[in-house]
């Protein structure tokens, strides 16, 4: 399998409660090479961007207040196949469904306050880099 970079944010729920030591060290204990970090407070016009695809969902507007509500830490990581084990670490998208052991399982408590996002495909993982980091996703 392929090296890969994908893009990963501990959100604003996770952060607050002090899960974000948790979280990285479970990153970090999973073989990830987290290749930049940074902690910090999204503007209401990068977190409409970052959440552009989802533009016409119901929960949009609900989507970007709470992104933006508090600080969050975004990361670069690097794993073989790094895209689809991130995802896997973080378990599914609703806590309720996630599997034990998981990031959301562990530390989520609702489908939108689900303590962390992972890029879904090489295009969204090298879009979302770009946007956060400011360059190409082989670049990190
Ligand atoms: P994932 O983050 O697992 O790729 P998506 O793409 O289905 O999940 O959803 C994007 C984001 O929208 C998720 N991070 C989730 O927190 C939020 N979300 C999904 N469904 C709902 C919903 N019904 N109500 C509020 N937020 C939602």
């Amino acid at each position: 399998m392929a090296i890969e970079h994908t893009f990963a944010m501990i959100k604003p729920d996770a952060v607050a409660a002090k899960h974000a030591g948790e979280i990285i060290s479970m990153i970090e204990k999973n073989g990830f090479e987290i290749l930049r970090m940074q902690k910090g407070q999204l503007s209401k016009e990068m977190a409409e961007t970052f959440y552009n695809v989802h533009k016409d969902r119901p929960f949009f507007n609900e989507l970007v207040e709470f992104v933006t509500s508090g600080p969050v830490i975004i990361m670069a990581l690097e794993k073989e196949g790094a895209i689809k084990a991130w995802r896997d670490l973080m378990g599914a998208t609703n806590p309720a469904d996630a599997a034990e052991g998981t990031v959301r399982k562990k530390f989520g408590t609702s489908i939108g306050h689900n303590a962390s996002h992972g890029s879904d495909a090489p295009e969204t993982a090298g879009f979302e880099l770009a946007l956060f980091f400011g360059r190409p996703a082989e670049d990190q």
